[in-house]
């Protein structure tokens, strides 16, 4: 089976390279030219000679098409998309274009390519936005989409166009409704793994303090290769079909300094400032989702406990840290990183 993955140098891009190798696939991965390399993740998972790597823009009919001719899948996964909620706020024309029309860009090309492969979009919990909840308290597939972020509202385009490829061409799409999923893999700008690494680095004597904005937003979070499974398992049933991914529990910002300053022996109240500049113009308070579809149906359910996935990342930051101390390489991204401005930083 060939699999194709776009974002393969994203978060869940590597994750999924992995698990998709592990079952004997022949992974190929899309990376647009950036003018510094970015495969830290595929060395750190240690697969960069496993998967073939292939260059285009997602926005980019011409070079989409050419990649699909050349490739030709039996699975496309598409998670390539300007991920940032606050920088949609920055960029919304970019981010309209790379996370929302990209999309048809994709399902054009495969119309035209190979209509008969499987095609997964990645939608995410920020398409319902401050959304009425469902008879549980909990966010399920019927629950209507009320995008907060031009990031949310492309997302939800990406949606719907997968549905309508699916319904008006008979294509096999899915549209994944996956909720926060984090790891050690995460980027430095999301607000977990900024504060895994800031731990880190304030238990090393490496920096003071840690700007965070709002405290209070509450997030269900997950372990990021327990949901590239479920992406998966999507694309191997007998129809298609869109499903929640989610634990099922939120937990605030607040929540996550907690416990994660706690698992290095600091007081989290010692380091934090919150940051005014640091808030959204916009917020969903809280997202938190209702797996039971995608349990009764695909047989997922979530594996690792909040708490386990701070240790986790914090455990990471600190080890990779260390060992760059001691003058060790180590694939990462935390020391080239510049924390952002004012704006884009939130
Ligand atoms: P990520 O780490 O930000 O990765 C995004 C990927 O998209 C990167 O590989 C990036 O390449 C690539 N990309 C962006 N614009 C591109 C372009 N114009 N052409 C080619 N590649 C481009 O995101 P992630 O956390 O892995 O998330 C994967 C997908 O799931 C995204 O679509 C995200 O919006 C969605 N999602 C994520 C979550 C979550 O909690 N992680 C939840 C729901 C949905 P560079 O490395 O070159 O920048
Ligand atoms: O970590 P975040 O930036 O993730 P956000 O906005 O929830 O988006 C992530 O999850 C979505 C799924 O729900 C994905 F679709 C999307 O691609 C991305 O992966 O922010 C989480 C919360 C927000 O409420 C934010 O306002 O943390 C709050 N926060 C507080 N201080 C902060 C900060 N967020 C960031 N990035 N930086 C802060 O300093």
């Amino acid at each position: 089976m060939i699999a194709l993955i776009t974002g393969i140098t994203g978060q869940d891009g590597a994750w999924l390279a992995k698990f998709l190798l592990e079952r004997g696939y022949e992974v190929w991965g899309v990376y647009r030219r950036l003018s510094t390399p970015n495969f830290w993740r595929l060395q750190a998972l240690g697969i960069t000679e496993k998967v073939k790597l292939v260059q285009a823009d997602i926005t980019d009919l011409a070079s989409v098409v050419e990649v699909l001719r050349r490739v030709q899948p039996d699975e496309v996964y598409h998670l390539a998309a300007q991920s940032h909620v606050a920088a949609s706020f920055d960029m919304p024309l970019a981010t309209l274009r790379e996370t929302g029309m990209a999309v048809a860009v994709l399902l054009e090309g495969l119309r035209h390519v190979r209509r008969d492969a499987k095609f997964y979009f990645a939608g995410s919990s920020e398409m319902f936005g401050n959304t009425s909840f469902n008879s549980r308290g909990m966010i399920d597939e019927s629950c209507p989409f009320r995008p907060a972020s031009p990031y949310a509202a492309a997302k939800a385009l990406g949606c719907y166009l997968a549905r309508v490829y699916r319904e008006a061409y008979g294509m096999f799409s899915v549209c994944g409704m996956l909720f926060n999923h984090e790891s050690e893999l995460r980027g430095l700008e999301f607000v977990t793994r900024k504060i895994s690494n800031a731990a880190a680095q304030i238990k090393l004597g490496l920096r003071r303090e840690l700007r965070l904005g709002n405290l209070e937003a509450r997030r269900d979070w997950g372990y990021a290769p327990e949901y590239v499974e479920a992406m998966w398992l999507m694309l191997q049933q007998e129809r298609p079909d869109d499903y929640v991914i989610a634990t099922g529990e939120a937990h605030s910002v607040r929540e996550f300094a907690e416990l994660a300053f706690a698992e290095v022996g600091l007081d989290w109240r010692d380091y934090v400032v919150v940051d005014e500049a640091l808030k959204r113009p916009r917020d969903v308070d809280v997202l938190v989702g209702d797996y039971s579809k995608a349990e009764r149906e695909l047989g997922w359910r979530p594996r690792t406990s909040f708490r386990e996935l701070v240790r986790i990342m914090v455990r990471a930051d600190l080890d990779r840290w260390s060992r760059w101390l001691k003058g060790e390489p180590v694939p990462f991204d935390a020391p080239f990183y510049v924390e952002s401005s004012v704006v884009s930083g939130r």
